[in-house]
């Protein structure tokens, strides 16, 4: 693999979808999704590896070593978010892709046979900006999420996932590759490696995050026509919803809870009308599961009295809940020893955002890396990444890699046990 290689690729996919101020467009299984798929499979068949697509649209590119030998999976998602950033996730497939390919290099070279096989994946819908929820392709191939039922997700406009993978080619049947082990390497989306002045960080857990899927029902009327005193203002209490999912934070330590409302949806949205449903999705996550609970008691007391005082009626649902997860030690101490011959500054470090490896370390062993981001943002066109920084990781997710097809996390649970030896 050589550095230049990888930044022209990665610059190249970055183009897919490509906005005005150095972001991307490209949601789960749009035309501009579609883009980066193709180009992905290109890649794959330049290199003569096999490429299989699975039912929920999942990409796998096989390297095979070992005839019938279970695989290392690579990846991350080239999905993004609405005017995302152009690193998230497509840094880790294309980080894995070079891996892959430096990999079959040296064992060709070397010609010892690896214990396992390895593959690249690409995950569907890793972002649930779309469709909801997030991390679907990859909890689907976990056995987390039911395939059919997520199918039938749809988006805003109504169209179902499965339509929307069909229309651009990527409904598939494949079957999915046996895996014996998983990496992933990701921009942190955070500021602690930027201002620590290191390279890589070694996941060592997740938060627990959950969504409250919050409905407010109130009566469609005339803005102009119908008095004060008879409106039942579905926006007006939704408003002060999207107050207290932001206040709520203020009753724990400064910045154990995150909170967020980020999509809302108005009916029937006219200048003239007033509102008589509003949709909101909350976003509640912390390192503590008792401040999420008492986050989450909270939220619902004080909305069950806004429905009161505005005589309205509000649905709260709980969905997408991810306990927290924690990555094997031994997966955290490989990646340190990989760190330490390559000269870099590496330290272990949360994540706060869900990843394809949240779902993934639940089935087999699991290493999650990170590289900086500079001034910590993401899920926006500033999102960004220095081509030093993903070049290093390219070489850290190499290291480690080519550890786990010789068997390194073989016998691993994904638990954490600090008493199992490391697997050399
Ligand atoms: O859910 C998440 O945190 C991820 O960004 N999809
Ligand atoms: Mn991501
Ligand atoms: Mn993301």
């Amino acid at each position: 693999m050589s550095a230049a290689s990888f930044l022209t690729d990665f610059h190249h996919v970055a183009t897919f979808g490509a906005t005005d101020n150095n972001g991307v467009e490209r949601q789960a299984a749009t035309a501009e999704d579609k883009l980066s798929r193709d180009w992905f499979a290109e890649f794959a068949a330049r290199h003569g590896w096999e490429v299989r697509v699975d039912g929920i649209g999942n990409m796998f590119a096989l390297i095979d070593f070992v005839p019938g030998a279970p695989y290392v999976m690579l990846g991350s998602h080239l999905d993004s978010q609405p005017l995302g950033g152009r690193f998230d996730g497509a840094y880790g497939v294309l980080a894995a892709l070079h891996a892959a390919a430096e990999i079959a290099e040296r064992v060709a070279a070397e010609g010892k046979v690896p214990v396992h096989n390895l593959a690249v994946v690409n995950w569907f819908n890793e972002e649930g900006g779309r469709f909801a929820p997030s991390i679907m392709g990859s909890s689907v191939f976990a056995g987390l999420m039911d395939e059919t039922e997520m199918l039938q997700v749809a988006d805003l406009g109504g169209v179902t996932v499965a339509q929307a993978l069909e229309a651009i080619g990527y409904l598939g049947s494949d079957q999915r590759p046996d895996v014996a082990g998983y990496a992933e390497i990701h921009i942190e989306q955070g500021r602690i490696l930027e201002r620590e002045g290191l390279t890589l960080g070694a996941v060592d857990y997740s938060w627990h995050t959950q969504k409250l899927d919050i409905e407010v029902l109130g009566e469609q009327s005339h803005t102009g026509a119908t008095a004060m005193a008879d409106r039942h203002d579905a926006l007006v209490a939704a408003s002060k919803v999207v107050l207290l999912v932001h206040d709520v934070t203020r009753k724990f330590a400064a910045e154990a809870l995150v909170s967020s409302v980020g999509r809302l949806t108005l009916e029937p949205n006219s200048p003239i009308v007033v509102a008589r449903r509003v949709h909101l999705v909350a976003d509640l996550r912390s390192a503590s599961p008792q401040v999420v609970a008492e986050a989450r008691g909270s939220l619902m007391a004080d909305i069950a009295q806004i429905a009161r005082d505005h005589d309205i009626r509000i649905n709260v649902n709980d969905f997408d809940i991810r306990e927290i997860q924690y990555y094997p030690q031994d997966g955290l101490e490989l990646t340190e020893k990989v760190a330490a011959n390559l000269g870099l500054g590496v330290r272990r470090i949360r994540t706060m955002a869900g990843h394809d490896s949240v779902a993934m370390n639940r089935i087999v062993p699991t290493v999650m890396m990170f590289i900086p981001s500079v001034d910590g943002v993401s899920h926006c066109e500033r999102e960004f990444t220095t081509d030093a920084d993903m070049v290093s990781g390219v070489a850290a997710l190499t290291g480690v890699a080519w550890k786990m097809i010789h068997g390194a996390l073989a016998e691993t649970s994904s638990q954490p046990d600090s008493t199992k030896a490391f697997a050399s």
